[in-house]
């Protein structure tokens, strides 16, 4: 760890550019990307944001993730409206270091969660067509990209697992049918790459095994940011 906060903190003096080097962290629900973020919050030249779930829970007052879960066609697009404008306050939000990782983007929202509940016809038509209009006016107005794509590549099998193991009470009653369409959406657009652009190369990570058994990929994750910004 002192190795590579020592690599981290050189890679900064070196960096000339004031856009930060910035990663998404991919992966279907339950694939472990909160706490494979904990691990790069550490680093002293590394800003993380984690995804606002504690945001949608909370809208002033209503528990908008709930609402989605509870009934998706009246309330996806509410939920995922908010989703979309969370992220964006992310995505757009200055750093004052080199690296900036995200949990998430505004791009799996769109391609595998929005699009997951338009496929799934839970999701009215004329919703979705406001949800994508918003979201191809962002992507064309707001500089959204990002540099690295880190993909948690699991099975739907151990994310429903520890989802139930977590028991987060809005996904109680998701079912295993779910995360295996969750989980098509991701592969098809970061893994077979068929399906939609990839804003960034991507870097496939074996998420089935526990955090404590991905050092060497952990390594890796920093390798790539570095060499990158080499
Ligand atoms: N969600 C959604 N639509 C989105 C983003 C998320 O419906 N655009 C839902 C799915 C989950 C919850 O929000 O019920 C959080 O999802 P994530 O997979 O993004 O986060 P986790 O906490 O499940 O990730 P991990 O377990 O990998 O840390």
């Amino acid at each position: 760890n002192n190795a590579v906060k020592a690599k981290l903190s050189n890679m900064a003096k070196d960096i000339k550019h004031s856009k930060p080097f910035t990663v998404f962290v991919e992966g279907n629900i339950g694939s472990g990307k909160t706490t494979f973020l904990k691990h790069f919050a550490a680093l002293e030249n590394v800003v993380t944001f984690a995804e606002p779930v504690e945001r949608w829970r909370n809208v002033r007052g209503k528990n908008f993730l709930d609402l989605m879960y509870t009934d998706p066609s009246r309330w996806g697009i509410t939920f995922q409206t908010f989703v979309q404008l969370t992220m964006l306050d992310l995505h757009i939000k200055p750093v004052d270091r080199p690296v900036k990782i995200m949990e998430r983007s505004i791009h799996s929202a769109r391609y595998c969660f929005v699009e997951n509940l338009h496929e799934s016809g839970l999701m009215p038509e004329p919703d979705f067509v406001a949800l994508d209009e918003w979201f191809n006016w962002i992507v064309k107005n707001h500089d959204v990209a990002g540099n690295l794509i880190i993909y948690l590549r699991t099975t739907p099998e151990v994310v429903h697992k520890r989802m139930l193991a977590r028991a987060r009470s809005e996904e109680s009653c998701v079912p295993l049918e779910y995360l295996e369409k969750l989980h098509q959406l991701h592969e098809n657009w970061l893994y077979h790459r068929t399906s939609f652009m990839c804003p960034a190369p991507v870097l496939v990570i074996d998420a089935n095994k526990d955090l404590d058994m991905m050092s060497s990929d952990l390594l890796n994750c920093e390798a790539k940011i570095r060499d990158s910004l080499a």
